[in-house]
């Protein structure tokens, strides 16, 4: 029998464009979203928010919605498993989401759920949540992180205050440190040293947050949402109820988009009461106010980098200092800042200090590449300056300190087989590098810049089960939630493998009840673990399939091998039949075949990102035009090349949006100021050229078909990139995000103003 352990060099599968398996339901509509459920009797929930960024609960009075003659049910923090006590500084997922999901003692941002009913209709729900009572006693809000930490500052968790060496709201500081900063800093003829400010972001998916329960008499709850991982949202629900895990059934919904944000709970544990309260199932949505205002953005940040290198070019240190804002409980995403901030170099003397900072504001969640952008955003831009000053090509001095396998990563993980350096050579050949920039339109300046980023990728657990169908198509049942394609990516590996073509593999995503515990659609890591899940239920499949042929043809199974899609006997070219010949006689030959795979795959990787951008830049009005994009990433092998441009793509454009306009605007008492997608300025295609990608292939050295994590690491260069071309047309440094059209205008005026 073959196996493909030794990774077969050319591919029929792998590597191709088919069209997707969700492609049509998806255009036509027919693909069912968390909104489109509707179950008999089916209530409608709505959520009660805080209008105070910072406030006590002094009381809820729930009488008077109770009394509504259309009010099904009313639900208060109550009503949750764990009644919170004080929030600790670790991150303890079930105290600090019960807690978000409903206030029990205080609300900590505007938005913040205190109660939610359920009516049969919308109308009514929305009307009844004006008759509940709250009252609050306001405090002060800070909303910033630099704020946040200063000793007058309103603490937002009481129970902290007892350590009385604290700085204010600070939930944690994560440091890591090799070599000696200071001997480093010592040794360089140039130092840089920049900090860095940047705004609230939010993920932007398309589709709101949505959850519909339903609490059978029976004991056993289902709910159907759209998520990154049922599993983890099955897990969540019951630590934020006091369940048992058995005791939930999550039912996978598609998904409009997620990006690290639909990984935690809101509506679920919420639609579960009312649903149990009311004994119908109870179906909830939010609106895009209540998406910006009260799921998980990234952080908002302080940032400062210091850097030092020789006359050579050689960096001899280097230290990253950053504060992000956890929001209202701790959890800022700095161990994955820290993989990230340096990742691209080979550093002798670095430190990395990482606060976690709450503040006033909804609680962040992970955003594509978690923690690296602003960090990445001050590191590539303190290079292309040390670059500049040393007079260097800024590609040439990111190849001279360029980190590659062996080497160790500034948060101490050793690399094994990465394509920083390939990245950074495809930057310095590609023609973009050294294409002229071309005449700027009257009285505007163009200018280029290039940046690296990088993203670590996670693995984790997966499950497949890969049923033979008698016509010779293959069921592929997945534990893995879509979210861009993933469905096909994965199948393309079962079909590879069995030498099949990936029409004939049928996929699709199981509840948490029918496919075995797969891990989070997160970190970049689906095509990686439930691909190798597919690749090694292929392997079961053909071990099976080989038997039955062998018992088919009177032959021992050592005489039968599998080959191209086909079983043929060793010896005797006769003997030969295809995988449509052979799925027919199976129920005669011993019943059905069912390969299978539950795994948990380790995995240190990491992909590396690089930009190059060109822009033209209005000195009047501060805005940037982009004329010319090019995205460049190390991808491991593209499984399906057109769904990694996508992924690079659309990262790019997120990263575009961070860059130039995304923030979330507060107002002094703490409210967000733009909780729309029309004051919320995403990039649309008004605002981007054609991204041109460029997948760099440097196999992972572990995975079967040496496939990397690809969703993330393009997200990270933009705003890096972005600001050194603003930097090569203008001449000025921008030191904070978004770089608006006011910012930049702002900062040519400073610039001009230290000129004179
Ligand atoms: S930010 Mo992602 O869901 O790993």
């Amino acid at each position: 029998m073959t196996s493909t352990a030794d990774k077969p060099r050319s591919y029929k599968v792998i590597g191709t464009r088919p069209v997707r398996h969700d492609g049509v339901p998806k255009v036509t509509g027919e693909a069912q979203y968390g909104s489109d459920i509707r179950l008999p009797g089916m209530l409608y929930g709505k959520v009660l928010r805080s209008p105070h960024a910072h406030a006590v609960i002094k009381s809820i009075d729930t009488s008077r919605a109770e009394a509504h003659p259309e009010v099904r049910a009313v639900a208060t923090a109550m009503d949750l498993g764990a009644a919170a006590g004080g929030i600790g500084k670790e991150v303890v997922l079930g105290a600090t989401q019960t807690d978000n999901v409903l206030a029990s003692s205080k609300v900590l941002y505007k938005g913040h759920p205190v109660a939610a009913v359920a009516a049969p209709s919308l109308h009514a729900a929305e009307e009844a949540l004006s008759l509940i009572d709250v009252e609050y006693e306001p405090l002060p809000a800070v909303t910033n992180v630099e704020d946040a930490m200063k000793p007058d500052a309103p603490w937002l968790h009481e129970d902290w205050k007892s350590d009385d060496s604290a700085i204010p709201n600070v939930a944690g500081h994560e440091q890591h440190k090799f070599g000696n900063l200071e001997k480093g800093l010592g040794a360089a003829d140039v130092v840089v040293e920049r900090e860095y400010r940047t705004q609230t972001v939010h993920q932007g998916y398309i589709e709101p947050q949505n959850a519909t329960a339903s609490w059978s008499p029976d004991g056993r709850l289902t709910i159907w949402c759209s998520s990154q991982g049922h599993f983890g949202m099955r897990d969540n629900v019951a630590r934020i109820l006091g369940l048992p895990e058995s005791a939930v059934k999550v039912v996978p919904m598609e998904i409009g988009g997620g990006f690290g944000g639909k990984l935690n709970a809101y509506l679920e544990p919420v639609a579960a009461v009312l649903s149990r309260k009311s004994g119908r199932p109870v179906k909830m949505w939010m609106t895009r106010a209540e998406v910006l205002e009260a799921t998980g953005p990234a952080a908002g940040s302080y940032v400062r980098v210091k850097m030092g290198a020789t006359r050579e070019g050689r960096i001899t240190a280097a230290h990253a200092h950053y504060a992000y804002e956890a929001g209202a409980y701790p959890g800022a995403p700095l161990a994955a800042a820290a993989a990230a901030v340096f990742a691209p170099y080979a550093l002798e003397n670095v430190q990395i200090d990482g606060y976690d900072v709450v503040d006033n504001k909804p609680k962040t969640s992970a955003y594509r590449a978690p923690g690296a952008t602003v960090a990445v955003f001050a590191v590539e831009t303190v290079i292309d300056e040390l670059a500049g000053r040393l007079g260097f090509d800024p590609v040439e001095v990111r190849l001279l300190n360029a980190a590659s396998g062996g080497a160790r990563r500034a948060d101490g993980v050793m690399n094994v087989r990465i394509g920083a350096e390939e990245v950074m050579e495809a930057v310095r050949e590609h023609p973009h590098y050294s294409a002229p920039l071309g005449a700027p339109a009257d009285g505007r300046l163009r200018g280029r810049g290039v940046a690296m980023g990088f993203c670590r990728n996670n693995t984790g657990m997966a499950c497949v089960v890969a049923n033979v169908l008698d016509d010779g198509r293959v069921s592929l049942v997945e534990g893995s939630v879509d979210v861009g394609g993933s469905r096909t990516a994965v199948a393309q590996q079962l079909a590879e493998v069995l030498g099949l073509p990936v029409e004939d593999v049928i996929p699709q995503v199981a509840d948490t009840d029918t496919i075995g515990y797969t891990s989070n659609t997160g970190g970049s890591g689906v095509a990686y673990k439930s691909g190798w899940a597919a690749h090694d239920a292929a392997n079961d499949i053909m071990r099976q399939l080989v038997e039955r042929a062998a018992l088919l043809w009177e032959a021992s199974p050592d005489d039968v091998e599998y080959v191209d899609g086909s079983l043929q006997h060793r010896s005797d070219p006769e003997l030969r039949m295809g995988f449509k010949e052979i799925a027919p006689l199976l129920p005669e030959s011993g019943g059905p075949v069912v390969g299978r795979a539950n795994i948990n795959p380790g995995g240190l990787h990491g992909s590396y990102a690089a930009n190059i951008v060109d822009v033209e830049v209005d000195p009047e009005t501060g805005k940037v035009d982009i004329l010319r994009y090019t995205a460049l990433q190390d991808v491991g092998k593209a499984i399906h090349p057109s769904y990694v441009e996508g992924q690079i793509q659309g990262g790019t454009a997120q990263g575009v949006g961070w860059a130039l306009n995304e923030e979330y605007f507060m107002s002094e008492d703490g409210r967000m100021l733009n909780a729309s997608l029309l004051d919320y300025r995403m990039p649309t295609s008004y605002d981007l050229p054609m991204i041109e990608t460029v997948l760099v292939e440097v196999p992972s050295a572990l995975h079967p078909f040496g496939v990397r994590g690809v969703g993330e690491a393009n997200i990270v260069p933009p705003p890096a990139a972005i600001a050194n071309a603003i930097h090569s047309a203008t001449g000025v440094r921008m030191s904070g995000l978004p770089m608006s059209p006011g910012a930049v205008q702002k900062a040519m005026a400073t610039a001009a103003g230290e000129a004179d």
